[in-house]
């Protein structure tokens, strides 16, 4: 299948912060993908990709999403959902440069993932969405925060009306790369009646603290599902993911962080993200 959709931007080097804290924790073992997880494979049934748009009572706008449907997919039946997540210098076209299709496609070709739905909105949720001008400015960084709310009355009620979707929380996930794992760990383990499945990939500095992220550990151990998180060990941002691995194995609350060999701030590190997560939600 032709993809038109491309992505303007991608996220800032963050590779390098000298004075980034180092926390020790315990990492979960790396095992590397297959080579072709995310090469377009010949003869297998394909997803389509499309644009969608939603009336934003938060932001007061019309607002996009890019949506991957699974190959086959049918009214007939219904889907869970994955919301997936940009970064600081992304928008809702930010995740195609992570081939999900292709990522998805070759998991249903060797059944291997559940057949899911995936939404890509824009996580910036303020009037100029778009990652132009100072993408750090404080007003823009607001509108990750602001994308909580829009994601929770506005985006998830359209999905849930227009496609085939379950609607209960066992039937959600959230995960997101960088400003998106941040989103993610916050949203989902702050709303765990909306999301039992949560991933964050490289999860930058808007990631919550591990006691606000998780005030009642016993009711985290109950309704969340699952708490996956992966990040390079060259990324300076290493230190949100530590902090919350480090306060789960102290609490006994079941959490994966994976090292990523060699991995820096960038796809290669989102898309294994991707193609572990999507095989163990649903
Ligand atoms: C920061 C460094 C990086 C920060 C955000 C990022 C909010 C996000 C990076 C990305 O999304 O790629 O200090 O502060």
């Amino acid at each position: 299948m032709f993809v038109s959709l491309y992505a303007k931007a991608q996220e800032p080097e963050i590779g390098v912060m000298p004075d980034a804290p180092k926390i020790e924790c315990h990492f979960d073992k790396y095992l590397a993908a297959p080579y072709y997880f995310d090469k377009e494979m010949a003869n297998i049934d394909r997803g389509t990709i499309k644009e969608i748009e939603y009336k934003s009572f938060t932001v007061g706008t019309t607002r996009k999403a890019t949506i991957y449907l699974p190959p086959h997919y049918s009214k007939k039946k219904k889907y869970p959902v994955l919301y997936l997540l940009h970064g600081i210098g992304g928008d809702h076209k930010e995740w195609m440069l992570g081939v999900p299709n292709i990522i998805m496609d070759n998991l249903y070709a060797n059944n291997k993932a559940k057949e899911m739905i995936i939404v890509m909105p824009n996580g910036r949720a303020i009037p100029n969405d778009k990652a132009e001008g100072d993408i750090f400015s404080a007003d823009k960084i607001k509108g990750f925060e602001i994308f909580e709310r829009d994601l929770l009355t506005d985006l998830i009620p359209y999905i849930e009306s227009k496609f085939s979707t379950y609607t209960d929380r066992e039937h959600r996930a959230v995960a997101g790369l960088s400003m998106g794992g941040g989103q993610s760990l916050n949203f989902g383990l702050g709303h765990m009646e909306m999301f039992a499945y949560v991933g964050g990939f490289s999860s930058a500095p808007n990631t919550k603290m591990p006691e606000q992220l998780i005030p009642d550990v016993a009711k985290t151990k109950k309704e969340n599902k699952l708490l996956w998180m992966v990040c390079g060990n060259q990324d300076g941002l290493m230190f949100n993911s530590s902090r919350l691995k480090n306060f789960c194995d102290k609490n006994g609350v079941p959490c994966t962080l994976i090292e990523y060999p060699g991995g820096k701030h960038d796809f290669v590190v989102w898309k294994y993200g991707l193609y572990n997560f999507a095989q163990l939600i649903f």
